[in-house]
């Protein structure tokens, strides 16, 4: 993990004492407190998934219902105790952890599936429930959580939303600020915000649940979610193609759009040196296509009729072939073929960090200026003397490319052998920049956290910063809630 050198603890926070020790256990049950001893430092909720960024906190709140959120809330306000709210932790900016020794505040047991409505839909569920059981249940209605992400099987439906984490299926269903209907929220003072709409329509004054959407533990803790699910696809498909260069994945993208048009529920592209790291990680299996391409697609269609699909896939691929856009694919026959097809894409994130640690940038970027960014970076590192193809001796070993084509958003993991200053010397703020000249986000789905905190600016201008700033001073005046983050 890394040491934190210019930040400081704010001496404003009052220490862990024994009397709010006292005042936890009337309110919370044994099985709901979990203290640092001798011998362990709650490292599994101090330390996140990358294990880049670790806390000293001593102690972890799990409650039980909303109630107890909000009298935990309004004791630390009053105390001036600092607070992270922390979802599975999967979060990759190093916002669901401690920085010194914040309370962590963990929803993990607040996890009950509240309300579904077969008729129209929706969902209502506390914000503890893991997104996997989440559509599970769903599943045995008929329907599908509208997003879908690597981190499925750990992180937590409130924890999504306030990443507003986007994830593979956004191209078909679209962000959360659009399915989410209603929000449960407690804010930094204990009081509960009861916003658990069920309509998709509602203009009487402020979406105020769209300020919690993505606002990462800052403003409020989010304890329940009220969201629109469609109806769960009957046939999906998957095919993995390889082509020429990265001129030829957006040509792909285009035709796919054109020939799958309704039924195409993801375009993810990843490039040669990442399916290179994944196939190191991933040791024996073999990869879907014999031969190495410069890039590579995913794409997936879903829809209500399998027949139709498989014809409208095969004429695209018929076509993107024939022209030669695309030059070698593989088409999944069955469901585990279809999940191992997946599996090249969706561990990369952990492939890339397997080899010690990992810088990773989440971008958005005009489509054609996507790649450049990867080039870039390439460039710099080698120019720098920390990337060499041949020396293992060197720091980094890859510097590669993947992400949601479809949303333009670019996933850059710079894989190192050990974390290491002179690496992120070299990328900070150098992609920033880059990505701020292209008018692109420094941050498209995981959110600013700990790692971005100092580079709002690149994308945001002062006023948005301005009046991001007077909401946080205007609901968490004490600033207790997840401090020494972006805001
Ligand atoms: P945590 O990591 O615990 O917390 C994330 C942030 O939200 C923190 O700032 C925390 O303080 C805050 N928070 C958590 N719960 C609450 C709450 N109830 N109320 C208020 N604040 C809260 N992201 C994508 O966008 N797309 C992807 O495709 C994607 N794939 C991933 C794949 C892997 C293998 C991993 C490890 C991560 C991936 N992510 C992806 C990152 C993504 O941000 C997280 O998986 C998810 O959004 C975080 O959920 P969580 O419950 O783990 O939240
Ligand atoms: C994904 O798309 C996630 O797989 C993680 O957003 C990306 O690890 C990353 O950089
Ligand atoms: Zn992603």
């Amino acid at each position: 993990a890394e040491s934190y050198p210019d930040v400081h603890r704010f001496s404003g926070f009052k220490k862990l004492a024994d009397e709010d020790l006292s005042f936890f256990r009337s309110i919370l049950s044994d099985s709901e407190i979990l203290q640092a001893k001798a011998d362990e430092d709650l490292a599994l909720f101090n330390e996140d998934w990358m294990r880049k960024y670790k806390g000293q906190s001593q102690l972890v709140l799990r409650p039980k219902s909303v109630n107890q959120v909000s009298q935990i809330l309004k004791y630390c306000n009053e105390q001036k105790l600092a607070v992270v709210p922390q979802g599975g932790n999967t979060g990759l900016v190093g916002g669901s952890v401690p920085v010194f020794d914040e309370i962590v505040l963990s929803l993990t047991q607040l996890n009950k599936i509240r309300d579904f409505d077969p008729v129209s839909g929706i969902l209502k569920c506390d914000a503890g429930v893991i997104l996997e059981n989440a559509d599970s249940f769903l599943a045995e209605h008929g329907y599908i959580f509208p997003m879908d992400l690597g981190a499925k099987g750990s992180c937590h439906v409130g924890g999504i939303v306030a990443t507003n984490a986007g994830g593979l299926r956004l191209l078909r269903y679209g962000s959360l600020h659009g399915t989410v209907l209603g929000l449960e929220v407690v804010l930094p003072n204990g009081e509960i915000l009861d916003s658990m709409n069920a309509l998709r329509k509602d203009n009487t004054g402020y979406d105020l649940k769209q300020m919690f959407i993505g606002s990462e533990g800052t403003i409020g803790v989010i304890t329940g979610v009220s969201i629109l699910t469609p109806p769960r696809p009957k046939a999906f498909n998957v095919s993995f193609l390889g082509v020429e260069s990265y001129e030829a994945v957006q040509k792909t993208f285009v035709q796919a759009k054109q020939e799958l048009s309704e039924i195409l529920s993801a375009f993810e592209f990843m490039d040669l040196n990442s399916q290179r790291l994944t196939k190191e990680h991933l040791k024996d299996v073999p990869h879907p296509l014999e031969e190495e391409y410069p890039f590579y697609i995913l794409i997936e269609t879903s829809g209500s009729n399998k027949e139709h699909d498989d014809v409208k896939l095969e004429t695209f691929l018929e076509k993107a072939m024939e022209d030669g856009t695309v030059l070698d694919g593989v088409v999944a026959q069955d469901e585990t073929e279809l999940r191992n097809l997946w599996q090249w894409r969706e561990m990369i994130p952990e492939s890339s960090q397997a080899g010690g640690g990992v810088y990773k940038y989440d971008v958005s970027l005009p489509l054609k200026d996507l790649y450049s960014l990867v080039e870039a970076a390439n460039a710099k590192l080698t120019e720098k003397g920390l990337l060499s193809v041949e020396d293992t001796s060197k720091p980094v070993i890859s510097a590669i490319g993947y992400g949601h084509v479809g949303d333009g958003n670019l996933h850059l993991n710079v894989a190192v052998r050990e974390y290491s200053k002179d690496v992120e010397k070299a990328l900070e703020p150098f992609v920033y920049e880059h990505v701020s000249s292209k008018n692109g986000s420094i941050s498209a789905e995981h959110g600013l956290g700990f790692q971005k905190k100092n580079y709002i600016g690149y994308s945001k201008n002062d006023q948005e910063i301005k009046m991001i700033k007077q909401l946080k001073n205007l609901y968490d005046p004490n600033a207790i809630l997840n401090p020494y983050k972006y805001v």
